[in-house]
C-alpha cells in the first residue's frame, strides 16, 4: 500500500482551518487537523513544501515509523508548526488504519473505558450577574462542567476571554479578525482581588456538584498565583488552568507548596518533553495538549499513558482552537484513556461547520458520544470548503496599565 499523493485546504467557516488528506493507492484516504491559531499558513506550507513530497511512495501503515522520520528527520526539533504539521499527518495515518481494519480508532487503542467523555463548555460574563446567567444557560442544557471567565471591575479591558458588554455570554470567543492586534489591559492585583469571591458565589449559587473550573491564562506571577490558588481553595473548582506563564516550570512547585487546588496545564505545549518533569514530579493533576500541536495520536498516547503512572488526568485542549478532526481523535482517546479527566469542547454547532466535516460523533447531556464509524468518524467536503479563503487574524495582545507588555 502507498501514499500516492496529500492536499491541504486553509479556510472555514469564521475560522481557518487547516485540513490535510492523504490518498492511497487503494482508494482509501485520511483526514487530519493541522490548524495552529493564527498562524494557519505556516503548517500548511510546511506540509506542502517539504513534508507531502516525502510521504508520497511511503506506506501508510507504517505510522510510527513516518512519525519518527518525521520528528527525528528535521533535525531542528518540535515547535508548534512542526508539530502541528507532523499531528495532522498523524491523525491522517490513524484513520487511514482505522479504515482498513473497519474499526473507529477507540478499538485499536484498547477499546471503550466509559461510554460518554465529560465535557466543560465555557461560560462567561461581562460582570457577576452576568456571568451567573451563562453558567445557567449551561447548566439549563446538562452541562456538569463549566469553565468561568468574569469581567473585573475597574480594568479598561475587563479581561481574558470576558465580553466588553453584558448578554454577549454564550459561547464568546475573542475577536480574531485582522492582522494588527486588539490591545486588551490587564492588572493582577485587581483580578486576584475581584476573582476569589466571584468563584465562591457560584459554588454557594450551583451547588456542590457542579464542576467549575477557571484560566488564568499565564497572567499571574508564582508568588501570586500560590496566594491565588491558596484564596479560590473555598470554591472547590475542578481545576485552575495556566496560573503562570507555562515556561516556568518550578514556579508549580510553589503553587503545590501552599495549595491543594487541582492544576492543568499544557494547552501550548508540542510535546512529551514540554511535560515529562511536570508530570513525573507530579507537580499538575490534568495535561492539556491538543492531538494537533503536540504532534498527532503516536505521541500523545505516550504522553496519555505517562500521566496515568502519576495520577494526572487528561483534560484535552478543545474547539473552537481545533478542527473537528481534531475534536474527533481526542474523543477516541477520551473513550479509551484510563485516565480520563475532562475535555474542553466550546459548543459552535454552526450547519456550516456540520456541512464542511460531516460527522456522527455527537454531544448529549454535556457528554460526547464518540462515533462508531471507521477511522476518526469525519469526513471533508471539498464543494463546501471551495467556498472559503483564508483570512488573516491575530490575538489580542495585552499590556498593563502603564503600558508594560504582558502575557494574552
Ligand atoms: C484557551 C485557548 O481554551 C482555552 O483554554 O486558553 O482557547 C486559547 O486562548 C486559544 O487556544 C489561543 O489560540
Ligand atoms: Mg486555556
Amino acid at each position: 500500500m502507498k501514499i500516492i499523493d496529500a492536499k491541504v485546504f486553509v479556510g472555514g467557516p469564521a475560522k481557518n482551518y487547516v485540513t490535510l488528506k492523504i490518498m492511497t493507492d487503494q482508494g482509501i484516504y485520511g483526514l487530519g487537523d493541522a490548524t495552529l491559531n493564527n498562524r494557519e499558513t505556516l503548517p500548511a506550507q510546511y506540509l506542502t513544501d517539504y513534508l507531502i513530497p516525502n510521504l508520497v511512495g511511503m506506506d501508510p501503515r507504517n505510522s510510527e515509523d513516518i512519525w519518527q522520520f518525521l520528528y527525528r528527520g528535521a533535525y531542528f526539533r518540535r515547535g508548534p508548526i512542526a508539530m502541528a504539521a507532523f499531528g495532522a499527518i498523524d491523525m491522517a495515518l490513524w484513520d487511514i488504519k482505522g479504515k482498513l481494519a473497519n474499526m473507529p480508532l477507540y478499538q485499536l487503542f484498547g477499546g471503550k473505558s466509559r461510554d460518554g467523555a465529560m465535557v466543560y463548555a465555557h461560560a462567561t460574563g461581562a460582570d457577576t450577574e452576568d456571568l451567573m446567567d451563562s453558567i445557567s444557560y449551561y447548566v439549563d442544557q446538562g452541562y456538569k462542567a463549566v469553565r468561568v471567565q468574569c469581567g473585573v471591575p475597574g480594568m479598561p479591558t475587563k479581561g481574558y476571554a470576558v465580553p466588553e458588554s453584558k448578554g454577549a455570554f454564550r459561547n464568546h470567543i475573542t475577536s480574531y479578525s485582522g492582522i494588527r492586534p486588539k490591545v486588551e489591559t490587564w492588572d493582577s492585583d485587581k483580578y486576584m482581588r475581584f476573582m476569589p469571591g466571584v468563584l465562591e458565589e457560584i459554588r454557594d449559587r450551583f451547588g456542590p456538584d457542579l464542576k467549575i473550573l477557571h484560566d488564568v491564562h499565564h497572567r499571574l506571577m508564582p508568588r501570586e498565583a500560590a496566594a491565588f490558588a491558596k484564596s479560590v481553595e473555598p470554591a472547590n473548582l475542578f481545576w485552575l488552568e495556566d496560573p503562570t506563564p507555562a515556561e516556568d516550570q518550578d514556579a508549580l512547585t510553589l503553587i503545590r507548596q501552599h495549595s491543594t487546588v487541582p492544576i492543568a496545564i499544557g494547552e501550548v505545549f508540542n510535546s512529551i518533553y514540554d511535560c515529562n518533569k511536570l508530570i513525573e514530579r507530579e507537580l499538575i493533576d490534568f495535561i492539556r495538549v491538543a492531538v494537533t500541536y503536540a504532534g498527532g495520536i503516536t505521541p500523545v498516547k505516550r504522553i496519555v499513558d505517562l500521566a496515568g503512572l502519576h495520577h494526572v488526568r487528561t483534560g484535552f485542549h478543545g474547539a473552537p482552537s481545533h478542527s473537528p478532526l481534531c475534536m474527533a481523535a481526542q474523543a477516541h482517546l477520551n473513550a479509551w484513556a484510563p485516565n480520563f479527566g475532562i475535555q474542553e469542547y466550546l459548543v459552535l454547532g454552526t450547519p456550516e461547520c456540520d456541512a464542511l466535516f460531516p460527522s456522527d460523533h455527537r454531544m448529549e447531556n454535556g457528554m460526547v458520544l464518540v462515533s462508531d464509524a471507521p477511522g476518526l468518524g469525519v469526513d471533508f467536503d471539498e464543494k463546501e470548503a471551495a467556498r472559503y479563503e483564508y483570512a488573516p487574524g491575530s490575538h489580542p495582545v495585552v499590556r498593563l496599565e502603564d503600558g508594560t507588555m504582558w502575557n494574552y
